[in-house]
């Protein structure tokens, strides 16, 4: 049934492009060229959004709790003298439509200084060919400006070399047309400045520096998520 829907919606879409195509001869086209063109994808896209968490919201009852997990390496790219972060993200996520809860917990960033702040995005694509270079720009799907994006998680302390950070409430999801499944976590060099750097580059990344780490978010079990419940919180040592 959910297919069917997604299906025809999708050919609506398609149709509809295919109405506004321009000439073979231009065949090259932009969107911010062509708004009625934007305009008809963007209402496409809120009506699949709103289906979605329709159907999330009646399955909500008896829905089963989705996990992923996301293993965090060092980006190949990276010159051997860089920090080499390594860890865990795992996501939890009650029904489809509800806010993701994530633990992170990562090692290997600079002892010194004794604080510092990273931040951690979710990136377009699940490659890591060309280490985290190859993940792409920030996860976009509704082409708005950063942070508005889906997986701008923002910033995170670093203690003494060591992150551990449980996060709810995250608008990200693993369900859905804009499910991050399958795309990468990207953690940073430096601090998100969250869009108010003033520049060009402040709006698409916030400005957070060298990818340090990266991982692709893969479907997983309950049980890595149910082992950091139980754990102590925030113990470097264990
Ligand atoms: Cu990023
Ligand atoms: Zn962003």
């Amino acid at each position: 049934m959910l297919a069917f829907l997604f299906c025809g919606l999708l050919l609506a879409a398609r149709v509809s492009v295919t109405w506004t195509m321009p000439a073979a001869e231009e065949s090259s086209f932009d969107l911010e060229n062509t708004p009625d063109l934007a305009e008809k994808i963007s209402d496409i896209h809120a009506k699949v959004l709103e289906i979605w968490s329709e159907l999330g919201r009646q399955r909500e009852v008896n829905a089963t709790e989705m996990h992923a997990m996301c293993q965090v390496q060092p980006s190949a790219s990276l010159a051997t003298d860089q920090p080499q972060v390594t860890g865990l993200v795992l996501f939890r996520q009650p029904w489809p439509g509800a806010r993701l809860e994530a633990f992170f917990d990562l090692e290997g960033f600079p002892a010194e200084p004794n604080i510092s702040s990273h931040a951690i995005h979710v990136h377009q694509f699940g490659s890591l060919s060309q280490g985290c270079e190859s993940t792409g720009p920030h996860y976009n799907p509704m082409n708005v400006q950063h942070p508005q994006h889906p997986g701008d998680f923002g910033n995170f302390v670093v203690r003494d070399g060591r992150l551990w950070k449980f996060r709810s409430g995250l608008v990200a999801s693993l369900v859905g047309p804009h499910s991050i499944m399958g795309r990468a976590v990207v953690v940073h060099a430096g601090e998100d400045d969250m869009g108010r750097g003033g520049n060009q580059a402040s709006l698409e990344n916030g400005n957070a520096g060298r990818r340090l780490a990266c991982c692709v978010v893969a479907a997983s079990s309950s049980a890595a998520w149910k082992y950091q419940v139980l754990r102590p919180p925030c113990d470097p040592h264990t």
